[in-house]
């Protein structure tokens, strides 16, 4: 799972990147100032801790996701990030929300609507590029697909109307227009960027139901996520945090994306999944590998939190909690599953 951050100049792009990036980042391109930067990030998950801590396997490893900075160097800069942003699967919207250099109070919701429509704009030349090729088609005797031509032109109508395809679900999940990359499609999480001091939302985010939005004092937790775990814990409780801002975002990108977890065990690995939900059995075997979908048998599965309550799989068994599941088998959150399958 890729994540773009992007934002109006100096509204703390660099600074949340490495927020969130800077105390389990594993960063494979420090680079100049120029290039762009990309960063793994692990996906901390108190349930692998718990079965990493029962099988005491060779290897443990956790889920991850990955965040990008596109850089705003190049020939035409803003098309440059506008193309990275269309690569990543959501896109972390950097309001500023503290005064810049000058001393100049920050207008938020300005920055912000500006921003979006930028986005609108561009999918808008998409589209547009998109329906002349189409007519130029048809010219030439070519047929469109229809399918394909009635959605553009429902893309057509929700962006002229200003608004962000993912208003419209069945746009923005819509297979066939995958290809268009669009960037008002992508599920998006705003992030308000404040002074150290202040926790809340301004009042036009917190009154938008319809906005993914969270509050982040983008410098503080920079220089929380730089220090040691000891200390980071000790100036979070001073400045009340509970959770890090690299754990909200976790959660919430998790959410918006419509993500979930499920595990695998054994003395070799026990590793964490990252699947849509909905998944079946069978595809998610094929997240792990193409052989274990191909010789296919039977899903056995447990649920992680009946693992809890019965304390051990061999428990859990004579309680009847192991489950054999088939094919078609909706893969839920926390599924432990061991794959049987021929090769
Ligand atoms: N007070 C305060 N200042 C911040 C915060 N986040 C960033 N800044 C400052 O704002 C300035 C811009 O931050 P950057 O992270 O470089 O912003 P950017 O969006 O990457 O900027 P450009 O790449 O130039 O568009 C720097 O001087 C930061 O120290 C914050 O949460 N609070
Ligand atoms: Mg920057």
């Amino acid at each position: 799972m890729k994540l773009g951050i992007i934002g109006a100049s100096q509204a703390g792009k660099a600074t949340v990147f490495s927020a969130l990036t800077g105390a389990r980042g594993d960063t494979d391109n420090k680079g100049t100032k120029k290039d762009n930067r990309i960063a793994s990030v692990k996906v901390m998950d108190e349930r692998i801790d718990f079965l990493s801590d029962m099988y005491k396997p060779k290897k443990t490893t956790y889920a991850s996701v990955e965040y990008l900075l596109p850089s705003d160097t190049g020939s035409g800069s803003d098309n440059a990030i506008w193309n990275q942003a269309r690569v990543c699967d959501a896109l972390i919207h950097v309001v500023r929300n503290f005064p810049d250099f000058s001393g100049a109070k920050p207008s938020s919701e300005n920055e912000y609507r500006k921003l979006e429509e930028e986005m609108v704009l561009n999918d808008l030349v998409v589209v547009e590029k998109r329906l002349e090729r189409i007519d130029a088609d048809l010219k030439r005797g070519k047929k469109p697909d229809e399918e394909e031509h009635r959605l553009v032109l429902a893309c057509k109508g929700v962006l002229e109307k200003g608004m962000a395809l993912r208003k419209s679900p069945e746009i923005a999940s819509s297979p066939l227009l995958r290809g268009f990359t669009f960037l008002t499609a992508k599920p998006e999480l705003v992030i308000i960027n404040n002074e150290d001091d202040d926790e809340t939302l301004p009042e036009w985010a917190a009154k938008n139901p319809d906005i993914v939005i969270q509050a982040m004092r983008g410098r503080l937790e920079m220089e929380i996520a730089a220090m040691s775990e000891e200390d980071a814990e000790m100036f979070r409780a001073e400045y009340s945090i509970k959770e890090s801002a690299l754990d909200r975002v976790i959660r919430e990108s998790y959410r918006i994306l419509n993500l979930i977890s499920f595990f695998t065990t054994g003395e070799d690995e026990v590793k964490a999944w990252t699947i849509k939900r909905n998944t079946i059995a069978l595809e998610a075997a094929g997240e792990i590998h193409s052989d274990i979908q191909k010789g296919f048998i039977r899903a056995e599965v447990l649920a992680y939190d009946d693992l809890i309550k019965y304390g051990t799989v061999k428990d859990a068994k004579a309680a009847g909690r192991v489950r054999l599941e088939g094919k078609e088998y909706v893969v839920a959150d926390g599924d432990i599953i061991n794959y049987r399958f021929n090769v």
